[in-house]
């Protein structure tokens, strides 16, 4: 394992003002989000909306890496370039989703523990030939009645540690996203609670695991109340107590944060992303603190394109936007003016 190597690419996917692109969609979520827009499931749509998506001129201004799946990575352009090749001639790192997906955890009635463990050392070294230098797995923690229990926690904090060792083993950044839910009617308080749990586990799990620190990039769910919960979190609390989390959990060690979105609105992701920066610039914290949003980012430019040809550019530029929007965000540095500047 070379970690100096490993670091420097983690430096690089948080470098600041930029983020990363989630389009890492399976085939079956990719389809619900072209059905929203009447697009037909289909592997020439799918590649047609992700080279959009790639090609968006300036993109890599904004944007370090965008996490692929693996039909995605390949795949290409109309022009026959490979999608990482593409990628590398914008300056965009190639990243690769590993696991499998949350299934079922036998034993704990409706939690989840995400599973692609097995043959995943041959599957690696096949992403990293085809250009990826990052990875991504995503475990899924549900708040409710009884839940998260103990045994989902560490399941799932244990499967990202020896995700993450093997990632570095094969010269990938593992990206670690321990995702709490924003579902149901909990408190910002029992957020924190769950969310401190969670990433406290983790950690110790990657200490065990002897994951380098310094080669790996947390994606967590910022720390907001349930989107059902009668008391909504305000803006500067999310980024006070999400702030106040990740201080109680994540080594210093760490070169950055890039939070997932988790249904957020757009703006709402931007904004919070922007507060917890701005708060940051008193608090001298060691890590970065950056984006790697799916739906945040790509919602716009897929409601514009709706497959329409004559559409594309439109989209590109929706999305040039959000991101644009994101890496100041992630500087502290956004604001209403640039929010509106495209309609201008
Ligand atoms: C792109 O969505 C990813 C999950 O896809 P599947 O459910 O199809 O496996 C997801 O992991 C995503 O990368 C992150 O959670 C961030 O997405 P959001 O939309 O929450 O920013």
């Amino acid at each position: 394992m070379n970690i100096q190597q490993l670091t420097e690419t983690a430096q690089a996917m948080v470098a600041p003002g930029k983020g990363i692109l989630a389009m890492d969609e399976s085939n079956p979520t990719c389809g619900k989000r072209l059905a929203a827009v009447g697009v037909d499931n289909s592997e020439d749509n799918r590649r047609a909306y992700r080279e959009l998506l790639l090609t968006t001129p300036g993109l890599g201004d904004y944007i370090s890496g965008a996490i692929l799946y693996d039909e995605t990575i390949r795949q290409s352009l109309a022009d026959g370039t490979p999608f990482p090749k593409a990628m590398q001639d914008r300056g965009i790192i190639p990243g690769i989703k590993v696991d499998t997906g949350a299934k079922e955890l036998a034993g704990h009635p409706g939690e989840k523990v995400t599973e692609g463990l097995d043959g995943l050392r041959e599957r690696l070294k096949e992403y990293h030939d085809l250009g990826a230098r990052f990875a991504k797995w995503r475990a899924v923690i549900t708040i409710g009645k009884d839940m998260p229990s103990r045994g989902c926690l560490e399941a799932n904090a244990h499967a990202l540690a020896r995700y993450a060792a093997l990632c570095q083993e094969a010269e990938l950044v593992p990206i670690v996203e321990p995702e709490v839910l924003f579902d149901g009617d909990h408190s910002i308080e029992r957020c924190f609670q769950v969310t401190r749990e969670a990433q406290s586990r983790l950690f110790s799990q990657l200490y065990h695991q002897n994951v380098a620190f310094s080669g790996l990039v947390l994606k967590p769910s910022m720390v907001l109340a349930g989107k059902d919960a009668a008391q909504q979190s305000a803006p500067d609390q999310v980024a006070r107590e999400t702030l106040r989390c990740l201080r109680d959990t994540v080594p210093a060690a760490v070169p950055g944060v890039a939070f997932l979105s988790g249904g957020q609105s757009d703006q709402q992701a931007t904004e919070h992303l922007n507060l917890m920066n701005q708060q940051a610039k008193k608090m001298q914290l060691p890590w970065q603190l950056t984006f790697s949003y799916a739906r945040a980012l790509q919602h716009v430019a897929l409601t514009t394109w709706r497959g329409e040809k004559d559409k594309v550019a439109e989209a590109q530029q929706a999305l040039l936007h959000r991101a644009k929007c994101n890496s100041a965000a992630s500087r502290g540095q956004y604001n209403e003016k640039l929010e509106h500047e495209m309609a201008a």
